[in-house]
């Protein structure tokens, strides 16, 4: 039997992943069958997970922040919301959300019981707070922005949100599960020290190179986080906060040798890199007289209909849909120059 291979990139335009980074590669490799969720056995580890947590607090405005290395974004998002439950006072909590909100909250909104309230979003992708204010009320135990969305990379307006969600005694939290690698270089305000956020989502299995598994969940500090504590009598550690048990040190161990390669000079370099490759593209793709939607980060968005959709996949590009039903590319940087001179030469003679 021939041995089955991973697909390549070379037409990915679709995916938040990307060619780990060689030294997070290898690092992964030797931490295969290692378990950070047994920190009393697998020490090394566990110290990584540690360093893994200050870099992201680095990068996240807070270097002393308190957190771990999820499963990605979805479990961090989830926690997020456990973490605004646990603590909140009432027994019917909701949380607040824009409707560029990724689903993984409607999946924390269905485990954990907590009521999601949606809000709309204005013309420019960003949530819109007159509705935020109608949503929010004294039951509301968690108010959220997300720091580069999913389908059009757009941030909230983050301190505006933190001000709503300390009004009513509530958590703030930033899904920045894919922007955290690339706002550092850009003016936005979306970080710890912007605003008085409480928890974070920063993945470094998107942007930040890494090998997946590697979310990234922070908090401001180690109380906010004891809200997940799960007692572990039979370990030598005797609290758990982790959603999953066993875990791929794999994970830990990739994410932190990418961000000691990368961090931050080689993540700016990407960012502007791939920042500049998606104007190109928008441009070219604009100039073909297609409606596009600008990237504020690298993500573009283009309205080239169904048919050339569908043809473009048919050449073995993999593009996503918008929820509008536009194809949407993302600026990861298995995302080249050339390849997207190559995508767009494609567009031209299907579009004939
Ligand atoms: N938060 C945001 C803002 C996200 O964009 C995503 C994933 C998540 C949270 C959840 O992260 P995990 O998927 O790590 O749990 N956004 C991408 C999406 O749903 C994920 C993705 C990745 C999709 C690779 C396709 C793919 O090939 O579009």
């Amino acid at each position: 039997m021939q041995r089955a291979e991973p697909q390549d990139f070379s037409r990915v335009l679709s995916s938040m992943c990307t060619e780990p980074h060689p030294a997070a590669r290898e690092a992964a490799g030797r931490f295969l069958a290692t378990n950070p969720g047994d920190p009393g056995t697998y020490e090394t580890v566990a110290k990584l997970e540690r360093e893994a947590v200050a870099i992201l607090g680095e990068i996240a405005g807070l270097p002393d922040a308190a957190g771990y290395i999820a499963s990605g974004g979805t479990e961090a998002n989830i926690q997020a919301v456990r973490i605004a439950r646990n603590r909140a006072s009432t027994k019917t909590p909701n949380f607040v959300a824009p409707a560029s909100a990724h689903f993984s909250f409607q999946k924390a909104a269905e485990v954990l019981g907590v009521e999601m309230r949606v809000a709309p979003l204005e013309d420019d992708y960003t949530v819109n707070l007159e509705a935020v204010d109608e949503l929010v009320d004294e039951e509301t135990a968690l108010v959220l922005g997300v720091a580069g969305t999913t389908e059009y990379g757009r941030v909230d307006p983050i301190p505006e949100l933190a001000a709503r969600a300390n009004a009513v005694d509530a958590l703030c939290h930033v899904d920045a599960a894919w922007g955290g690698f690339v706002l550092p270089f850009t003016d936005h305000e979306w970080d710890f020290s912007d605003a008085d956020i409480d928890t974070m989502t920063i993945d470094p299995h998107k942007m930040g190179q890494a090998v997946v598994p590697a979310g990234g969940l922070l908090a401001r500090g180690p109380e906010l986080l004891d809200e997940l504590a799960i007692d572990t009598p039979y370990l030598e550690s005797t609290s758990q906060v982790t959603l999953t048990g066993t875990r791929s040190g794999a994970g830990v161990a990739g994410a932190v040798a990418a961000m000691r390669e990368l961090w931050p000079d080689g993540y700016e370099r990407q960012y502007e890199v791939s920042q500049a490759n998606m104007e190109w593209l928008a441009d070219a793709v604009a100039d073909l007289d297609f409606d596009v939607v600008e990237p504020d980060l690298p993500i573009v968005a283009m309205d080239l209909g169904p048919d050339l959709h569908a043809a473009l996949r048919g050449e073995g590009w993999r593009l996503s849909k918008t929820e509008a039903g536009e194809a949407r590319a993302v600026g990861m940087p298995h995302v080249t120059r050339e390849m997207l001179e190559s995508f767009v030469a494609d567009i031209r003679r299907l579009a004939d």
